[in-house]
């Protein structure tokens, strides 16, 4: 029987270990929603690395078989992998590029040699379990050469690739020492998939440029074969963020924000520690903010939750120090006996908790310096059941293209984010609800099944194109 197989980086379950017993639990992120009603089915399948180093052949069949159950496959790697393959070139080198970070970026050898053979190890896997006839759906920078892995084993399986985070212009990808070979590996792919326009254009111009390919409009010529490039921007599970309001354990964190903050106004800052999540220029224009207009001074709060990533990477570690310095500085000089300007988390909080704040929240603080697509800024819109609040979002974040309604800044521009955080604080009820009215339409049509359904469709016409083409 024909099957789908997704493929990524990450399996969409948390595991954990105690005396040789494995625990596992499937992961709520939203992507793992969305194509929930995809690998759960039949005899589909996900297929990736369950986040956990697992040496032992015993274990790993142990945990395969528990694995197996929830129509999941795992792909072991060890130490030195994760070290070079997913903290290196995922990390140190691609993921810098992509968001226009160069100057972070990192060109090892040994990097570039280990993302070669786990990209290698994700196919073996998929070959153990693809037949013809199957769909197949990679995720992410992380496999960027498994396309045409898989093309060159398989030359007429369907295989889908969507990338969650920026395609930087020709100019920043240029750089990359092994970018051609990059680009063949995603041609691999029959249909490819990005956030924005930008980003679609921005590949589309780096094959015609690096490669001896025919781009008409959306589609590579490349090898006798058509790949369909093509925006698809990513939407999140608007009805449980809509509807998670009424969940008791929320009210009851609505109850405690409503106490701890009686006279203030609350902005919200939610991101994973990341440069490319402007968390220090956001610091630095709430900081303007109450220098320019001490009038706020105990009446307006920034809550902050940076939630720990990465943090083996120097960049993240030096990031995190930086942050808590500001942190410090700015409520060390503003606070008085009773207010503290920030209140700064360094956890990730259970969507509980998160869903309050969401609801609780005046404004949204959302200032990526580049950001694929921005989630935060979707939820908080789908949590807006009044209609109220206001976000602020930066013109480099995907969702900017779609949440025009959102005061939109450059978030390079300190003094722009002061003037909307102030402009956010005095905007009129009808205006608020005016602007949310619009954003939450959006975020409901477009959502993550939505999302997925397009892609699928999408895919499957393009393959009906690629079987007329061998035909012919
Ligand atoms: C990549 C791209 C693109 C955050 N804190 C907590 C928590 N979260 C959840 C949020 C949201 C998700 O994490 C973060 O998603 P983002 O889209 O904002 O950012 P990335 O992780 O960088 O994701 C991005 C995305 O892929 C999808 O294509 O939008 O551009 O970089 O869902 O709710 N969840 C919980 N506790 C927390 O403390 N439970």
């Amino acid at each position: 029987m024909r099957k789908t197989i997704i493929v990524s980086n990450r399996l969409p379950v948390k595991i954990s270990e105690k005396n040789g017993e494995f625990t596992l639990q499937s992961s709520e992120g939203g992507l793992a929603t969305g194509l929930g009603s995809i690998y759960r089915e039949g005899n589909n399948i996900w297929i990736g690395w369950p986040g956990l180093e697992i040496e032992d052949p015993k274990q790993q069949e142990k945990v395969t078989k528990q694995l197996r159950q929830m129509n999941l496959m795992p792909v072991f790697l060890t130490q030195e992998e994760i070290n070079n393959f997913y903290e290196g070139f995922s990390n140190e080198t691609l993921w810098p590029v992509f968001h226009y970070m160069g100057v972070y970026a990192r060109y090892e050898q040994s990097y570039w040699d280990a993302y070669h053979q786990v990209n290698q190890k994700f196919r073996d896997i998929v070959l153990q379990i693809a037949g013809p006839g199957d769909i197949i759906w990679v995720h992410d920078y992380q496999l960027l050469l498994l396309p045409g892995m898989i093309r060159t084993e398989m030359p007429e399986i369907s295989v889908g690739f969507f990338q969650h985070i920026p395609f930087p212009s020709y100019e920043l990808f240029r750089l990359i020492p092994w970018r051609a070979e990059i680009l063949e590996g995603m041609l691999g792919a029959d249909l490819m998939g990005f956030h924005t326009f930008d980003d679609t254009r921005h590949f589309l111009n780096a094959a015609s440029r690096l490669l001896p390919v025919n781009t008409t409009a959306n589609v590579v010529s490349y090898n006798d074969r058509a790949v369909v490039v093509e925006t698809f921007p990513m939407g999140i599970d608007y009805d449980k963020f809509a509807s998670l309001g009424n969940n008791p354990e929320v009210q009851e964190h609505l109850k405690t924000l409503r106490e701890n903050f009686r006279e203030e106004r609350l902005v919200l800052s939610i991101d994973r520690l990341d440069y490319s999540k402007g968390i220090i220029q956001r610091l630095q224009a709430f900081e303007l903010l109450l220098q320019l207009h001490p009038e706020y001074i105990s009446r307006v709060v920034l809550y902050m939750i940076v939630v720990p990533s990465r943090d083996t990477v120097p960049q993240y570690k030096e990031l995190r120090d930086d942050i808590d310095k500001l942190v410090g500085n700015i409520n060390a000089r503003f606070r008085t006996l009773s207010w503290h300007p920030i209140q700064y988390f360094y956890r990730s909080f259970p969507v509980e908790m998160l869903s309050a704040l969401y609801n609780f929240a005046d404004i949204c603080l959302v200032t990526p310096m580049r950001d694929g697509m921005n989630l935060v800024s979707k939820e908080y819109v789908a949590s807006r059941n009044n209609n109220d609040g206001v976000l602020i979002l930066s013109e480099m974040a995907g969702a900017s293209k779609e949440l025009s309604d959102a005061i939109i800044v450059n978030p390079n521009n300190l003094g722009a984010i002061t003037r909307a955080i102030t402009d956010a604080l005095n905007m009129p009820l009808p205006e608020q609800q005016r602007r949310m009215r619009q954003m939450r339409q959006v975020v409901s049509k477009f959502n993550i099944h939505h999302w997925v359904k397009l892609f699928m469709t999408r895919l499957a016409e393009v393959n009906e194109m690629q079987q007329n083409m061998l035909a012919r």
